[in-house]
């Protein structure tokens, strides 16, 4: 029978962008300056090619608070402020941004690289000269394909502030919005794929309709984001779904079905997703890896980024 550990290993020749998580363990090593600075230099260049959009109301209130006493403060204190939270160094504002969501988070940084541009929140400093490291760790970012390279940027921003409980418990979230009404949700087509849950998750997901969603998952069902751990059970995949799944747009295209021990299926998807925060500008190549038990319900479900366009052919053996 699954186990979980058993079921992340369905589809083994899956590659995913392990250039991601590498490039991540590089980052961390460089000092505070070095990591402030190389996502300056790297969200100005992207920012040539693909547009961010300004973060929604609902959300920008919760961090408001915190932009008003950065705002307040001189060029000296913001510096160590960004320097701190890039430092997980334990303050009261290393501990509230903790405790946001990621689009708080992104929110709060969006805000920040605003007022940087207009001169209102200290710059990087004029010249400031990378160290040898960090200007390697920007090379290998340039020439990832944007879906990695937003990645990337949103786990730099994840990872700052202090975090005590270390990612664990609920998180201050922006409100959930309403669920898109029925007639106006888009159907999903994937060759090779007519299995309804599998249809089914990608049209609730895209509708926003979160109760559903839930509904086709085993209890004790388990979803895997990207380079993360799997969330096991209903409660935590829900939650994760409120805070962090609003508005993503799945364009599943093929896929390919086969049974599994003990009457269950596994089914592997690829396609492409779109976050909200850069709409069709940016199409992350993505696989999803589903496994359902002998009841169409899902047991797992791993989301891959994928390594490169051409993991979107590789389906079956
Ligand atoms: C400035 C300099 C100082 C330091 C900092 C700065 C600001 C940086 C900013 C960065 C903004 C980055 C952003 C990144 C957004 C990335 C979003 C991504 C979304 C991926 C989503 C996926 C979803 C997949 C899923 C699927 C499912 O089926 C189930 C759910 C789920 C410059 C000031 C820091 C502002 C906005 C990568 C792949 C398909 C798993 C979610
Ligand atoms: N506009 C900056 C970016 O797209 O990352
Ligand atoms: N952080 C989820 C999203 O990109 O929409
Ligand atoms: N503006 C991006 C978002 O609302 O997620």
């Amino acid at each position: 029978m699954f186990t979980l550990d058993k079921a992340t290993k369905i589809f083994p020749e899956t590659l995913s962008a392990e250039a991601v998580p590498a490039l991540t363990a590089r980052y961390n090593l460089l000092n505070a300056e070095d990591q402030l600075a190389l996502i300056w230099y790297a969200y100005l260049e992207m920012g040539q090619t693909i547009t961010i959009a300004a973060p929604g109301a609902a959300r920008m209130q919760f961090a408001e608070p915190v932009l008003n006493q950065i705002k307040a403060m001189n060029f000296t204190e913001q510096s160590q402020v960004m320097c701190d939270l890039a430092n997980r160094v334990d303050t009261e504002i290393g501990r509230t941004y903790a405790y946001w969501s990621v689009n708080i988070k992104l929110g709060f940084w969006y805000k920040l690289g605003e007022w940087m541009d207009e001169g209102i929140v200290a710059p990087i400093p004029q010249g400031y000269q990378l160290s040898a490291n960090a200007a390697s760790v920007l090379a290998t970012l340039r020439g990832l394909e944007p879906g990695q390279q937003i990645t990337v940027l949103r786990n730099f921003v994840v990872d700052m502030g202090f975090d005590p409980g270390k990612g664990e418990g609920q998180r201050m979230m922006e409100p959930v919005g309403v669920p898109v009404a029925e007639d106006q949700r888009t159907k999903v087509f994937i060759e090779g794929v007519l299995n309804t849950t599998v249809i089914s998750y990608m049209e609730l997901l895209n509708a926003n309709d979160f109760d559903n969603l839930i509904q086709l998952f085993l209890p004790d069902g388990a979803l895997q984001p990207p380079f993360k751990s799997p969330i096991v059970g209903s409660e935590g995949i829900m939650r994760f779904f409120r805070e962090e799944c609003q508005n993503l747009k799945l364009l599943p295209e093929r896929g390919y079905s086969e049974p599994a021990d003990g009457g269950f299926n596994q089914i592997k998807v690829t396609g492409k997703v779109q976050t909200p925060w850069f709409g069709a500008g940016v199409g992350m190549n993505v696989a999803w890896r589903f496994l359902l038990d002998p009841d169409n319900k899902i047991y797992f479900v791993a989301i891959d980024l994928l390594a490169s366009p051409a993991e979107l052919l590789k389906l079956g053996q």
